[in-house]
């Protein structure tokens, strides 16, 4: 292993954020409750609509000195926030695309740029989620391979299959914000992919290529596809000891990534503290979720949970 995984190994504990337009909804959309950060999927919203949707994103809450502190606080070392989830709409000024906070909603400030900025000063390792291979804002990406319900792409706006090119979505879309990202963001710790599915395998060879060459300390994780990454990702489950190495467990503190209001299933302190315990024990990393509301706040549950937590690292852990 380089030095590149080194803070990593160290690391042991980070924030996931899962934070987009849908925060805005709850969860809630035309009486139904359950809705995430798949809303506009879930909830059969066609993108124009979506879109409007996303014009009245206003966070105006958001302090991103305050989510970081509230990470350092609870012991954790990285945060990992959705920079672009399957909704395809990007939460930082990208200059690729009009579908991005700063040319579609009320809110006239870059989150992830003040997200960066802050963690930087706090000596936190500021990572991106990026959504490669669902993207239901962009005409080209195929559903694929049999699908019974079209998940990957947007069947409402773009129903014709046969004239979505993968490549050309990969082009005009991945490959730039990627670039914006780790380039207009400071030192990226990791970028941190979901849903390869339909990538080729030289495509993430070729994406690898540009990361490296354009931060080469920036880890990526197992998600850029064909077994190219850094490190696995085990998702709301710890695996069996010794089957992954570098790894993390990605886990929610109740049943959803994106804040949900009706959603009041949480876990108790101590369980995500033996999570914490049972990872760490088998030299994983524990990425916990918070999912803001789309005021910009840390929903007060998690706070709590997170403050209980970096009690108990006071009490038990190092210096
Ligand atoms: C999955 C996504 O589909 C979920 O929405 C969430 O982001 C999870 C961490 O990864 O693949």
């Amino acid at each position: 292993q380089t030095s590149r995984m080194q803070w990593f190994r160290d690391a042991k504990f980070g924030m996931f954020i899962h934070w987009g337009v849908y925060s805005q909804a709850g969860g809630e959309w035309n009486g139904e409750t359950n809705h995430h950060e798949w809303l506009q999927l879930t909830a059969k919203i066609p993108l124009a609509e979506y879109t409007a949707f996303a014009k009245t994103f206003n966070p105006t809450q958001f302090d991103a000195d305050q989510w970081v502190k509230i990470a350092k606080d609870a012991g954790m070392q990285y945060l990992v926030i959705t920079s672009k989830h399957h909704d395809g709409f990007a939460m930082y000024d990208s200059a690729s695309s009009g579908h991005d906070i700063a040319d579609v909603s009320r809110f006239d400030r870059d989150p992830l740029k003040e997200l960066a900025d802050a963690c930087h000063r706090h000596g936190i390792r500021f990572c991106v989620y990026y959504s490669l291979g669902r993207d239901w804002e962009d005409p080209d990406v195929p559903t694929g391979r049999g699908e019974k319900i079209g998940f990957r792409s947007n069947l409402i706006d773009f129903p014709n299959e046969s004239e979505k090119d993968f490549s050309r979505y990969f082009e005009r879309k991945v490959k730039p914000q990627v670039r914006e990202l780790l380039t207009g963001y400071g030192p990226i710790g990791i970028i941190w992919f979901d849903t390869y599915e339909l990538i080729s395998k030289e495509q993430s060879a070729e994406l690898k290529a540009m990361i490296r060459e354009l931060q080469p300390e920036c880890i990526i994780n197992q998600r850029i596809g064909h077994d190219l990454g850094d490190y696995k990702v085990s998702e709301q489950k710890i695996p069996e000891d010794g089957s992954y190495d570098p790894w993390e467990s990605c886990i929610t503190m109740n049943g959803h990534w994106a804040y949900n209001k009706a959603d009041s299933d949480w876990k108790t302190p101590q369980s995500i503290i033996q999570s914490l315990v049972d990872i760490v024990s088998k030299g994983g990393n524990l990425l916990l979720n918070v999912g803001p509301t789309g005021e910009g706040i840390i929903p007060e549950p998690s706070e709590k949970r997170l403050s209980e937590i970096g009690q108990w690292m006071d009490d038990n852990g190092e210096a």
